[in-house]
């Protein structure tokens, strides 16, 4: 397929170049001049991306940054036809994505919101999964796009739906992780080894695959970013305002809310969402560190 493709941050650049290993033909743009995929065009703006393109997907940080993508000055909407199908794999506000395919479908182009989990390592192996929302048919469209990027998807339902899901699988993760980085944090100021700890856990039912991924990270110290903390942090916040807005209460995230502010003043921002724990430490006055490592 003649497929555009818009962001090539961390996620948007693996997974445009695995729809050119799978044989698209792809144009790419990024707000930054001299990112480059192998074997894609470059245009110089999304409209020029857009243009003659059967699909236009989007990967870009967030629920502004795709309003920009989509209506700013040579935006995707200049070059909108019909039967063109819009997707977005940004996390984003599943409100405005309801707003932006209203506009779009105005133009006769279709819209689907297809975020993604898998972090940057699914990305990088084609192993994503999407959650999606829209029109079945024109998601049965762009099903080799998804093939190619991905190992799975699921339609949540309507357009919006794909991101309303999408808030609701993060608000998992971050509550997860915050109860195995407290746990982390608890058991080695008490003098238990972590990565015995980590052996525990993997035998019993408070396995999860948020530790089983995180576990190595932490006991290595990397805090490089798969999922960067800032990333979390705005899928947080978009969570608590899709919560209020549909009289939510969601006390848990509310508090985990605060610690993703802490460690943006920290310093933590650009680092993987797993510095949260960094927080805990400093407050303990102790590292999680296995005597083994
Ligand atoms: P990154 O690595 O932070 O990349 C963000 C991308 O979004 C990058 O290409 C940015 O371009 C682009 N961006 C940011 N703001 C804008 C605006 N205003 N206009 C156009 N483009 C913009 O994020 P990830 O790849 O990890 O994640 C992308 C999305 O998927 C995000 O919503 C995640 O939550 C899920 P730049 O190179 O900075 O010019």
């Amino acid at each position: 397929m003649r497929v555009a493709f818009l962001g090539l941050g961390i996620m948007g650049h693996s997974m445009a170049t695995n729809l050119v290993k799978a044989g698209h033909e792809v144009t790419v743009w990024n707000r930054t001049p001299g990112k480059i995929v192998e074997g894609a065009a470059i245009a110089p703006t999304p409209a020029a991306a857009a243009q003659g393109a059967e699909v236009v997907w989007m990967c870009v940080a967030d629920t502004d940054a795709v309003e920009q993508v989509l209506f700013g000055a040579d935006g995707v909407e200049q070059s909108l036809t019909q039967g063109m199908i819009v997707a977005d794999s940004s996390t984003i506000s599943p409100f405005s994505t309801v707003k932006f395919a209203e506009r779009v479908r105005s133009k006769g182009a279709d819209y689907v919101d297809a975020p993604m989990t898998g972090s940057k390592i699914g990305a990088a192996n084609g192993t994503l999964i999407f959650m999606v929302g829209g029109n079945e048919a024109s998601i049965d469209r762009i099903g080799p796009l998804f093939a190619a990027m991905g190992k799975k998807y699921f339609r949540m339902g309507d357009v919006g739906k794909g991101q309303a899901t999408k808030l609701a699988m993060n608000l998992q993760i971050a509550l997860i992780f915050e109860g195995f980085a407290e746990a982390l944090t608890l058991a080695t100021k008490l003098g238990v080894d972590p990565q015995k700890l980590l052996a525990l856990i993997d035998a019993t039912m408070v396995k999860s695959g948020v530790v089983e991924y995180k576990g190595p990270f932490i006991l290595h110290r990397d805090f490089t970013p798969n999922f960067p903390l800032r990333l979390m942090h705005k899928d947080i916040l978009l969570a608590l305002e899709a919560a209020k807005e549909a009289r939510v209460k969601l006390p848990g995230l509310e508090t985990v809310e605060e610690i993703y502010e802490m460690a943006t003043e920290d310093g933590n921002r650009d680092l993987d969402y797993a510095a949260t724990l960094t927080l805990l430490e400093k407050w303990a006055g102790v590292q999680v560190k296995s005597e083994a490592a």
